[in-house]
């Protein structure tokens, strides 16, 4: 499509995220023009996103940028974006767990890959993190059937399921080397099963871990004393200087209080999550399984893979295992599964706002 002044996307819905999707050779090659045209396409910046797509909070403020791969264990890569809500930026230093779950129906619907007659497996690679993932999801006489019986905490309703696979990815579990450390006075563990995550206890913060993510919002205490703990943890897991990336993400833990494993509050890394990501519940719910790591006490730990999380509209289900590094070598993720939902909510042609309008600052890392 030549001047970029209108072009295709679909709207979908990705587990309890939102986001626009789009064919890579639909957008700009050049990152920079890429990032403008999107930032135009969203409506940033602006906290209302007024003028564009986005929905006004990081969760509903997403792209994911699809593409036959050349990998020889994928079909497709995916290549995902934070767009910010309030500041000209987007970012591709994290990846996201939620959108994964629409990009194999995205990639059947636009025939990069062709559907089976029950049900269709698409490999993925997540450009973001250079790691692997599978997606399996109905697709009945060839075609894309989203709805189904399956339920997940924070989305109203039933939709088909879709099981995402994960292998164990190549990055350090525990990037710091350590199962805990001391930042400015707190514990931490700070992990990575996909998402680098860092784990704290509510308790040691003063608060219950319980409170409704708005309250957590407006306690200006505790951002401070987040910030800097994150700022410090962020270069301990070779992250660098974090201040105006998304991750790591800040993980309260307190003790469960509806079955589950533990109860959560995240900070992506300003606003608090309504309910967890995917990869950072993967990072949670392989962080509580190694022994001496902060929330590893706290948690209640049920035999087998299933772990339920528990988080402030709900709970998400992550199966994940954990094993001994060889000769006493740090813990290894050995697997991870996760059944999410998605929909297509509209697909056809977005007009962005006029260029030059705004400002872009980009953060991103290695893939940008
Ligand atoms: O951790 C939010 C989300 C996410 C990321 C965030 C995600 C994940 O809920 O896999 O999906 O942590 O910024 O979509």
């Amino acid at each position: 499509m030549t001047g970029h002044d209108e072009l295709r996307c679909m709207l979908m819905r990705g587990g309890t995220s939102k986001g626009a999707y789009f064919l890579a050779g639909d957008l700009p090659a050049d990152p920079a023009a890429r990032d403008d045209l999107l930032l135009r396409v969203m409506g940033s910046p602006d906290p209302r996103q007024i003028d564009g797509m986005g929905g006004a909070h990081p969760l509903t403020s997403k792209v994911a940028v699809v593409s036959a791969s050349e990998h020889p264990e994928a079909d497709v890569d995916y290549l995902f974006l934070q767009v910010g809500v309030d500041a000209p930026e987007v970012s591709d230093r994290q990846n996201c767990g939620n959108l994964l779950a629409g990009v194999g129906p995205f990639a059947v619907e636009r025939g990069l890959v062709p559907a089976g007659e029950a049900e269709t497996s698409v490999r993925i690679r997540m450009v973001n993190s250079d790691d692997l993932a599978t997606a399996t999801f109905p697709t009945p006489g060839g075609r894309v059937d989203y709805t189904g019986d399956a339920e997940i905490s924070g989305v109203p309703g039933t939709a088909a399921a879709v099981v995402i696979e994960f292998p164990p990815g190549g990055s350090p579990l525990l990037p710091t080397g350590n199962v805990r450390d001391t930042i400015a006075g707190t514990e931490v563990t700070c992990v990575d099963n996909g998402m680098p995550t860092v784990l704290l206890a509510a308790s040691d913060l003063k608060i219950t871990g319980y409170e409704a993510p708005k309250d957590l919002e407006e306690d200006l205490a505790l951002a401070d004393r987040l910030r800097e703990i994150r700022l410090t943890a962020g270069r301990l897991m070779g992250l660098g200087d974090v201040e105006h990336t998304t991750v790591p993400k800040m993980t309260l833990l307190a003790p469960p209080r509806d079955g589950g494993a533990v109860t959560t509050r995240t900070f992506i890394p300003v606003r608090c999550h309504t309910s967890i990501g995917v990869l950072g519940a993967a990072s949670v719910g392989a962080g509580l399984r190694i022994e001496g790591a902060v929330g590893h006490d706290l948690a209640r730990l049920p035999d087998g893979d299933r772990l339920r999380i528990e988080h402030p509209t709900g709970f998400l289900d992550i199966e994940t295992s954990v094993a001994d590094g060889a000769e006493g070598a740090r813990p290894v993720a050995r697997r991870t599964a996760v059944v999410r939902t998605a929909r297509k909510i509209f697909d056809g042609t977005v007009f962005p706002r006029s260029a030059g309008t705004a400002p872009v600052r980009h953060a991103q890392g290695e893939n940008g």
